[in-house]
């Protein structure tokens, strides 16, 4: 996508299965996007460097999802003021516990705003960085309301089914 204001970042292409949830919601809402593969330890330079860049490349919010000793969303947000989103993969045998961890518990002073392991998670944090955006875009602030509205909807229309 041309001119992207969101990257989406994972730390393997293994982690795009879950990853590619939040570039479904992005898509639906609009915003354009680009989805990289780089890693905290095996591409550390090519991470810093995407991190350094971003601000000056026009990027406004980054995704970043990684599993095991997930460090990738904490590197990036070492090396950027750009608001970071941490998305812990269950990629390893202790089911995203550790990303969680990883992601989460970051030393004060660089924060990483962390959603729930996994698919949800990335939904969210798809959802999150739209937030942040529907800030400063009414368009996309409609669209915001819009789909709160119609979420409740199915909501309740799925009720109707439990009663049949
Ligand atoms: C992490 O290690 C990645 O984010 C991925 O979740 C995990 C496993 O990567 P692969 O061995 O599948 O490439 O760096």
């Amino acid at each position: 996508m041309s001119n992207p204001i969101v990257g989406i970042l994972m730390g393997s292409d293994s982690d795009f299965e879950i990853m590619k949830e939040s570039a479904k919601v992005l898509k639906d809402f609009g915003v354009p996007f680009e989805v990289v593969v780089t890693s905290a330890h095996r591409t550390p330079e090519r991470t810093l460097e995407y991190a350094k860049s971003a601000k000056k490349r026009g990027l406004k919010v980054l995704i970043v999802g990684a599993g095991m000793a997930a460090h990738l969303a904490g590197v990036i947000a070492a090396k950027t003021t750009i608001p970071v989103i941490g998305v812990p993969i269950n990629s390893s045998s202790l089911n995203g516990i550790d990303a969680l961890y990883s992601t989460l518990q970051m030393p004060s002073g660089i924060p990483v705003g962390t959603m729930a392991i996994g698919k949800a998670g990335a939904k969210n944090a798809a959802l999150y960085a739209i937030q942040m955006l529907a800030l400063s875009d009414k368009d996309l602030s409609e669209r915001l309301e819009n789909f709160r509205k119609d979420f409740e909807r199915v909501v309740v229309e799925r009720e109707k089914k439990v009663h049949e």
